[in-house]
């Protein structure tokens, strides 16, 4: 008895014991956020911005009345994935410019984007192994950067902020194939992604991949806007960023381009989508309506792909490739499977064969 009393007078101490230490450590827990309070509330931006309130104002499908007319004259991007450099390096230049480009029928928007391009930026296309000389160059008129989701490389040296009129060079090796995001690191970086700067890098496999006849690439992105950009240039609206309520969403920066000029296939073929979710903040769910994917590889992991898959969820900053093999000529929509994107505009139409009729859903 008198032993067994003595175990529990042990075992009440060591409880206590740990109840103590326990407790100490909530309340370091807790003395360190109250010392992060201060910080935080010093911080920035939020209690000072005060164009932070909802509701906000939607442009959503704000389109002049000549919108079809526009869409038509409009020169759709080329989504074709470009021919591979030969050598062992890639020479890439990219300049950097402020400029007005539509993003959907009749609407303007003032992006930070590339000369040459508008938004996104121009697609590289690398090959596993080749090392890349990129070449930024600023034409605009604040600081920007080039990040390069393709690189292993630290960030501070070749990601660094390049000033208005500089140039900057760096090089890496494209050792991991896949498809790849780049685009502006510079902060904030919601706002530079947000006003264009981004793009799509596709790095070959080596071992090469099962033929595909066709290669397209695309870059999903959304738009957030102050004004409806008919009569002027609409800019950024950083609440709508924040918010994640966007105007407009794209498949390579114009809404709905490929609905009006689709992509193409002939029966029988394999078409490859190599595609990136620019974001700056919503994923893309990929999905081709009237097919099932033959092959996904899944988060741009290039060493196995799913069979039999119907949607694939590319995240934001993040790649992915799709084969679909088509029989049967028609119009075979590709779409953010979250409707409400198809709604602003991220939709196109593969074409196989000549097709009677239009898209009537
Ligand atoms: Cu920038």
């Amino acid at each position: 008895m008198a032993i067994k009393g003595m175990l529990a007078l042990v075992l009440v101490a060591v409880f206590a014991a740990i109840g103590a230490v326990v407790f100490s450590l909530d309340s370091m827990a807790a003395s360190r956020d109250k010392n992060n309070e201060p910080a935080e509330a010093a911080a920035p931006a939020a209690a000072d911005d005060h164009n932070v309130a909802l509701p906000l104002a939607s442009f959503a499908g704000t389109v002049p009345t000549n919108a079809d007319e526009l869409a038509k004259a409009h020169e759709a991007s080329d989504a074709t994935l470009p021919p591979l450099q030969s050598g062992d390096v890639a020479r890439i230049q990219m300049t950097l410019k402020d400029m007005a480009v539509q993003i959907a029928p009749g609407v303007t928007y003032n992006t930070w984007a590339f000369d040459g391009h508008g938004a996104p930026g121009p697609v590289v296309h690398v090959r596993e192994g080749q090392t890349v000389q990129m070449t930024l160059t600023n034409g605009g008129a604040i600081p920007h950067s080039i990040d390069f989701h393709a690189a292993r490389i630290a960030p501070n040296v070749a990601f660094k902020d390049v000033d208005p009129g500089e140039s900057f060079t760096f090089r890496f090796k494209a050792n991991d194939p896949g498809v790849f995001m780049y685009h502006c690191g510079t902060k904030p970086v919601l706002a530079h992604i947000a006003n264009g700067m981004y793009g799509a890098i596709v790095v070959s496999p080596a071992n090469a991949l099962p033929k595909a006849d066709r290669e397209y690439v695309l870059v999903a992105s959304e738009w957030y806007l102050n004004g409806d950009g008919i009569d002027e240039p609409a800019s950024l609206d950083m609440a709508k960023a924040r918010a994640t309520a966007p105007d407009w969403t794209t498949f390579n920066g114009y809404a709905n381009q490929y609905v009006t000029h689709p992509l193409t296939s002939d029966p029988g073929e394999t078409v490859r989508f190599w595609v990136v979710a620019a974001g700056p903040t919503l994923d893309t769910n990929f999905h081709v309506v009237g097919t099932i994917f033959d092959r996904a590889w899944v988060n741009g992991d290039m060493t196995q792909f799913q069979r039999g898959v119907q949607t694939v969820a590319v995240p934001a900053g993040g790649g992915a490739v799709f084969d679909v093999k088509i029989d049967q000529p028609g119009l075979y929509p590709f779409v953010s499977h979250a409707f409400a994107h198809v709604d602003l505009g991220q939709v196109g139409l593969l074409k196989v064969g000549n097709p009677p009729g239009t898209m009537s859903h």
